[in-house]
């Protein structure tokens, strides 16, 4: 039974779980506010699915039009304790009735401590460590640089191909895609190199051999062309998400850390997108048992509010002269409630566990589409952040025009996916890790008939 009272009037917690399309997608009242949105908004933000929001709970998001559409997205691996958790919303409403804002470079408050606190203990290694908070990825990557400049006196930032790091001059910089991101943006910031990065699918299916020859490259980089002396840092995703959720073969990691380790290069894992419960374990880079010499969090960590960190070497996070780091928002105390209740959430619905869960059953789905159909090439991931991408048929060329159109399959039937991938041919799955089983059924039965289609 649909359920009779508005959508305005539910809880988040009472929103029913379940899809339900009620007008074509995106709806007449959807439609309206979009043709405002163009009148009053710059162009320069695209759109996945121009629907308007009314409420979220779990893994559903109703629209202004009613309609419950199933969230794979989790607004780019954010709401992953969902968009509205209880423990988020009792914790920041305390908080936003006793101050909202005090700036922690001029008075200071727990909240802003224990998040610290929090990170240094849940993130990998037992080395003592030092957090600093602030308010975006991007953000948190360009602190990570000038944490690792100033603590080795080097210069010199090795990325790697597919990366995502952000949208400001140094990280559209060490992003690899130029359309949309760096497109017209230039000139770039100075010393940043890029190294290749073993993509197992596209460079052949061996790959023991496909981790050796980009760590060949990586290496033959680091100390020939730039010289170890010279580079302050190494940056990765444990696994790439904007780039295609492309999972480095094993080992891959690790000599990456050895490599860092033997030239005093400070490595810097970006867990952005992968961190916080997503792929299974706390960090993705427990998977390769990596040890991060900095660690860099956002998205999932503030439960939906702006916040962002770099934790690490306390000998690194210290060696910042005082004043060297902040920003007026940065560890803002209503994000710091939001992330305590975002750990006291993973924690006690185990929900690392519930994303190797999630993982699995899409897989259950979604692995009998190799072979059957021609146009999936590989479905890959990691927990709950799954990808499929999608190819000419009898080829390996990138088939981004299937992506999209099984993408719109998606949406017209009410589940919200994205696609990603530096030739645009990858939908990826990221649904809050308080989805449902059913909820996964059904979008999966959506989105396999949409791939059945094609
Ligand atoms: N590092 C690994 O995934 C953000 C980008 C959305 P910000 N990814 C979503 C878009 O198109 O702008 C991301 C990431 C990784 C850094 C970032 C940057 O985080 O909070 O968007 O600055």
């Amino acid at each position: 039974m649909p359920d009779s009272r508005s959508a305005s009037t539910l809880a988040p917690t009472e929103i029913v779980q379940r899809r339900e399309v009620r007008t074509a997608i995106p709806g007449p009242v959807s439609q309206d506010h979009h043709a405002r949105r163009q009148r009053a908004v710059s162009s320069g933000f695209g759109i996945v699915l121009p629907v308007f929001v009314e409420r979220m709970g779990g893994g559903i998001i109703v629209d202004v039009d009613g309609n419950h559409l199933i969230d794979l997205a989790s607004g780019i691996a954010v709401t992953s304790v969902g968009a509205s958790a209880p423990d988020v919303v009792r914790r920041v409403q305390e908080q936003v009735a006793r101050f909202t804002h005090t700036c922690f470079m001029v008075t200071e408050y727990d909240g802003f401590v224990q998040v610290c606190e929090k990170l240094n203990e849940l993130t990998p290694g037992d080395h003592d460590k030092r957090t600093a908070l602030f308010s975006t990825g991007a953000e948190a990557i360009e602190n990570a640089i000038k944490i690792a400049r100033v603590a080795t006196g080097r210069t010199a930032v090795v990325t790697f191909g597919h990366a995502y790091h952000g949208r400001t001059l140094l990280t559209m910089t060490m992003t690899a895609k130029n359309a949309p991101y760096k497109d017209g943006f230039g000139p770039f910031a100075p010393e940043v190199y890029r190294a290749p990065l073993p993509y197992p699918y596209r460079w052949g299916a061996d790959p023991q051999a496909c981790a050796e020859q980009a760590y060949a490259e990586l290496e033959d980089l680091v100390l020939k062309q730039i010289g170890a002396r010279h580079t302050a840092a190494i940056v990765i995703e444990p696994i790439q998400g904007e780039g295609g959720f492309i999972v480095p073969p094993p080992g891959f990691l690790r000599s990456v850390q050895d490599l860092a380790n033997a030239h005093g290069i400070v490595l810097v894992v970006d867990e952005i997108q992968t961190g916080l419960a997503r792929t299974g374990r706390m960090f993705a880079c427990e998977y390769d048992e990596v040890v991060p010499d900095l660690i860099t969090t956002a998205k999932a960590l503030g439960g939906g509010l702006p916040l962002a960190a770099v934790t690490g070497r306390a000998e690194l996070m210290d060696a910042v002269h005082a004043g060297g780091l902040g920003g007026t928002y940065a560890g803002n105390p209503l994000a710091c409630a939001a992330a305590l209740g975002v750990f006291e959430t993973i924690e006690r619905d185990n929900l690392v566990a519930r994303a190797v869960a999630i993982g699995e059953r899409i897989r259950g789905h979604l692995d009998p589409l190799l072979g059957q159909v021609a146009a999936v090439g590989e479905v890959r991931g990691r927990g709950a952040m799954q990808a499929i991408e999608f190819v000419v048929p009898g080829s390996k060329e990138p088939d981004a025009q299937a992506a999209a159109t099984v993408s719109a399959a998606c949406h017209r039937e009410g589940v919200l996916t994205l696609t990603c991938g530096t030739y645009g041919n990858v939908i990826r799955m990221l649904p809050p890790l308080v989805t449902g089983d059913e909820l996964i059924d059904d979008a999966m039965g959506v989105l396999v008939t949409a791939c059945r289609g094609l």
